[in-house]
């Protein structure tokens, strides 16, 4: 017999259920297990005498173990769980868990250590569950706007943004490198022609940073196009892309996640508030007597983000900020300039840098010039033949879906939200 959802379970029909065994109780008449699937629970009810056969199969069975029940479901006022149960006939153990190695106090390290069963709960199920209609309504928006989506490499010869945070890689006998962002490729597709693209992938950066929103490994949603006018164009592609996939989000599972993360999923309005980094910083510091550590100066801290989220919220009734205008010296060089200005930007989310993005340099004697001021010279040689050839003016960004998840659903670090972290002290599972 062919498997049933609980779900789509219906009244006096036989069908086969398959799940895990979230409870059992045995009582003097009856066992009452609740069994969990990926569409709902269901209490199923075990009559002892009747059923001598099956209750001898859970013997010594525990919670957590993998069953199938052949049977029909039946409505009964007396059940709490949806007002139905399950009445078998039959019982096949498909896998039987030894005791579990953890209960709702451990903390967050040992729940990593068995991150497959952390995620069995219905609040890091629904959080998956949200980062992929995140990701899908995103998707779906470019898809429809005739973006290209694109597979660049990850393993590269040479660094992609700063060369200090790098992971290295034997590679035969040479060195490669992870790839830090996609950067010089979706650039490289803009020269190929391909116009508007983007790619969700893995980006790797060696920083050796225990906060609550660094990861070594994190998945980017990237993208780039061609013929812009100004920076201001991908600015506004970011804000639909970002209304697209939160009203997915809020469709599909707003009630939930009110429910079970008690957070409210705003659909932001258009425009984003924009404001420039030295407004910014004087605004900071009438607000909240902030001052910018000097070696901060012309860019962004933690402590700058924290506050210009709440400057967002409390001016403008916003959860979002896009801030421009940052130093030429803080920025990659690959950012084209104007009057020295980069032309581009950092979106603030909630407090918490989430995109840069930016028009690119792609005049080719331009751009040459801005990396040899930063000290690069062979690594991105390979890198500045994409423009040697013609190629469009263009702009992209890159948006971390890993802190756009968290921060979406309020969690407290990327290690409660990423399906699998990765950190400087964290290689395993
Ligand atoms: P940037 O380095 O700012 O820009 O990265 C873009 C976005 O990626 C996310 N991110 C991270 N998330 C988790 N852990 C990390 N260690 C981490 N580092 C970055 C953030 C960040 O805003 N090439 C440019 C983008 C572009 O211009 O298109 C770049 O990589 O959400």
């Amino acid at each position: 017999m062919k498997r049933t959802l609980i779900s789509e379970l219906k009244e006096n029909e036989e069908a086969k259920i398959s799940g895990f065994l979230e409870k059992i109780r045995d009582t003097k008449y009856m066992v009452f297990a609740v069994l969990k699937d990926m569409s709902g629970t269901i209490q199923v009810s075990i009559d002892k005498e009747a059923n001598k056969d099956l209750v001898a199969k859970l013997e010594g069975i525990i919670a957590s173990s993998v069953a199938s029940f052949t049977g029909k479901m039946v409505k009964s006022e007396y059940v709490k769980q949806g007002g139905r149960e399950f009445i078998p006939t039959s019982l096949e153990i498909l896998s039987s868990s030894a005791s579990l190695p953890l209960d709702a106090t451990a903390n967050i390290d040992t729940r990593l250590d068995y991150r497959w069963l952390d995620l069995r709960s219905d609040k890091n199920n629904l959080m998956l569950l949200c980062q992929s209609a995140l990701v899908d309504g995103m998707r779906k928006y470019l898809v429809n706007e005739k973006f290209t989506e694109i597979h660049t490499p990850k393993l590269i010869g040479a660094a992609s943004e700063s060369g200090s945070d790098v992971f290295e890689v034997k590679y035969f006998d040479r060195t490669a490198y992870l790839a830090q962002s996609p950067q010089f490729y979706k650039q490289m597709a803009i020269a190929s022609g391909l116009e508007k693209i983007f790619e969700i992938a893995p980006a790797f950066r060696a920083e050796n940073s225990n906060t609550n929103r660094h990861t070594t490994e994190f998945t980017s949603f990237d993208i780039e196009m061609a013929y812009i006018d100004s920076y201001l164009d991908v600015m506004d592609l970011e804000e639909n892309i970002l209304i697209a996939g939160l009203t997915n989000v809020k469709n599909l599972y707003g009630d939930a996640v009110k429910e079970l993360f008690n957070v409210d999923i705003i659909i932001p309005t258009k425009p984003f508030p924009r404001i420039k980094l030295q407004d910014l910083y004087q605004e900071l510091h009438k607000r909240y007597n902030y001052e910018i550590p000097e070696h901060d100066i012309g860019d962004m801290n933690a402590e700058a983000e924290n506050l210009t989220g709440r400057f967002a919220k409390e001016v403008y009734g916003h959860e979002f900020i896009f801030v421009t205008d940052f130093a030429k010296t803080k920025r990659a060089f690959y950012h084209m300039r104007d009057n020295d200005i980069p032309q581009g930007y950092d979106l603030i989310w909630k407090g918490t840098e989430i995109t840069t993005g930016a028009q690119r340099e792609h005049r080719f004697d331009v751009l040459e010039k801005q990396a040899k001021e930063k000290g690069l010279g062979k690594d991105v040689e390979f890198y500045l033949q994409f423009f040697k050839y013609g190629c469009p003016p263009h702009g992209g960004f890159g948006l971390g879906i890993d802190r756009l998840n968290m921060l979406m659903l309020g969690l407290p670090s990327l290690k409660e939200e990423m399906f699998i972290f990765r950190g400087p002290n964290r290689l395993n599972p």
